[in-house]
């Protein structure tokens, strides 16, 4: 499984650093949505869904955060350290947060407004949406 991150490219001058994230030049979607979660708990995990058709990239523009990724057949955990990398996710990915830094900021930026019907909870149903796991349970 390859996991796609970028690297973003900081206008840094003496005042400090600045990053611009535009749709299509620097993400590879239209950027339809935006949300970002902090003051998150310690030992909290979050996610444990897939998406139907979502993409996204999430950046840790604060702290630092673990994103384990998850395809059906291969899991690949990605740090997220450093506020000028990003992780793409793309649908039919199973995602977990987690690890998050007392001060993390995780900042997402998603293809498709908020929608619940889009989202795959059950892990069973993930691995059947990709092909992992036949009807009858078969591997
Ligand atoms: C994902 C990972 C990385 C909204 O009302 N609008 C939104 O756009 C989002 C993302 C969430 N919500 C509500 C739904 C829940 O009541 O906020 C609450 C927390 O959302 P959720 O439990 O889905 O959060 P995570 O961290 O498990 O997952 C989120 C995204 O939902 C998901 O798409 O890929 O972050």
């Amino acid at each position: 499984m390859q996991v796609v991150k970028y690297v973003f490219q900081p206008h840094g001058d003496e005042r400090g650093q600045l990053i611009a994230l535009e749709e299509h030049a620097d993400i590879p979607f239209e950027i339809k949505r935006v949300y970002y979660m902090y003051d998150t708990a310690e030992g909290v995990h979050r996610g444990f869904h897939a998406h139907k058709e979502l993409e996204q990239i999430l950046i840790s523009v604060h702290g630092s955060c673990k994103v384990l990724l998850d395809n059906g057949r291969e899991k690949k955990v990605v740090p997220l350290e450093r506020p000028y990398e990003g992780v793409y996710v793309s649908s039919g990915m199973w995602r977990e947060m987690y690890d998050f830094s007392p001060d993390a900021v995780l900042l997402v930026l998603a293809s498709e407004p908020y929608d619940e019907a889009d989202y795959i909870r059950d892990y069973d149903e993930f691995l059947r949406s990709v092909g992992a796991k036949g009807e009858d349970g078969d591997e």
